[in-house]
């Protein structure tokens, strides 16, 4: 059982006894948290907000936006475009990226996100989240540019998401495994409830979108037809499936107790490689995964190695319990 001490001390700690982190990066992490707050709060209100239903418009993905969508995008914009911190914001809400205005002062660090993943469980009370992920802007002193954003994963000094579900609860990584705090909201703040989270290595649970079974690629089928055949199958052992169709809400149950998640490459698109974006999904979920023990490939290759090449790039993502992961990368190499 963690010490339950706030976010606060816990980062102030993390920069302080294990030099982990920066001042202007702790700084950084509180301003998220506090906007992540905010959200929750809205979130919390639906209807009495009158912050349900859509905006009428699209996002860049070609998405209809939902109000929290864009309220989500807003506040995490105003939160952090003031402190100093920041350079540049990019979010799956924006087509471009969002350089800090000339009347605040530049900072160092990126920030991406997807304000609200899983909009389209908001109208119907399941689980959403927001999931966040910060890069140091390229050294030099020309203004910063979108293809500053363009850094492959493993490049990230920070990680996290923020789960609106039973309980508001933000997980985070600065490199040196992963923690989790549930907001109190007597007191208003984060607390931390554990600290080095570990994802079994080995699990009984998948969770994809099983309706699109007849457009996944062989090896994505095979593994899947494994687990479905149970006990009496290659495997020995019956599964379990889970699809919440909101990945913050589907990756957290996998820090929590194992499993493995797959949104792989199909047919429906073939000239997409998947539905998740790299930069604010992909890349700080693996992260995540990795740093409490997971794994995280696109069938292929690392995810944290892929080499972005566009600010809101798809591709296929399988992470979780590392042998899993492995078992289903092995069946794609076996082509
Ligand atoms: P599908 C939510 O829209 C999202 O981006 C992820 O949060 C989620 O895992 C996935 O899409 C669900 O997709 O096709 O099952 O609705």
């Amino acid at each position: 059982m963690a010490k339950r001490i706030s976010l606060t001390r816990y980062l102030v700690e993390q920069q302080r006894v294990a030099g982990h982190i920066p001042s202007e990066l702790r700084l950084l992490l509180e301003v998220v948290a506090r906007a992540c707050k905010s959200i929750s709060q809205a979130v919390n209100k639906g209807a009495l907000g009158g912050v349900l239903g859509s905006a009428g418009s699209e996002n860049v993905q070609g998405e209809v936006q939902k109000k929290l969508d864009i309220i989500a995008n807003e506040v995490l914009i105003e939160a952090n475009e003031w402190g100093g911190h920041l350079a540049a914001m990019a979010s799956e809400e924006m087509d471009g990226i969002y350089v800090v205005p000339n009347r605040y002062p530049q900072g160092e660090y990126l920030l991406l996100f997807d304000p609200l993943d899983g909009s389209s469980n908001i109208d119907v009370n399941v689980s959403i989240g927001t999931i966040f992920s910060v890069l140091k802007k390229p050294d030099g002193d020309r203004g910063v540019e979108e293809s500053d954003f363009l850094q492959p994963g493993s490049h990230q000094v920070a990680a996290g998401y923020c789960v609106y579900g039973p309980q508001t609860t933000l997980v985070l990584t600065v490199g040196d495994g992963v923690a989790m705090f549930t907001l109190d909201r007597e007191q208003g703040s984060f607390v931390l409830i554990q600290e080095n989270l570990r994802i079994p290595e080995d699990t009984k649970e998948f969770a994809i979108n099983m309706s699109n079974m007849r457009h996944w690629d062989e090896p994505v089928k095979r593994y899947i037809d494994e687990c479905l055949q149970g006990k009496e199958g290659p495997r020995g052992k019956d599964f379990n499936m889970r699809w919440i169709a909101s990945m913050v809400a589907d990756v957290h149950r996998i820090m929590m107790r194992g499993g493995v998640f797959m949104y792989p490459w199909d047919k429906r698109e073939p000239n997409k490689p998947g539905k998740l974006r790299l930069l604010y999904e992909a890349n700080p979920m693996g992260w995540l995964v990795e740093q409490a023990g997971g794994a995280a490939t696109n069938g292929r290759q690392r995810i944290l190695d892929v080499q972005p090449t566009q600010l809101h790039e798809r591709v296929s993502v399988i992470l979780g319990s590392k042998n899993e992961v492995e078992r289903v990368t092995s069946y794609h190499s076996a082509l």
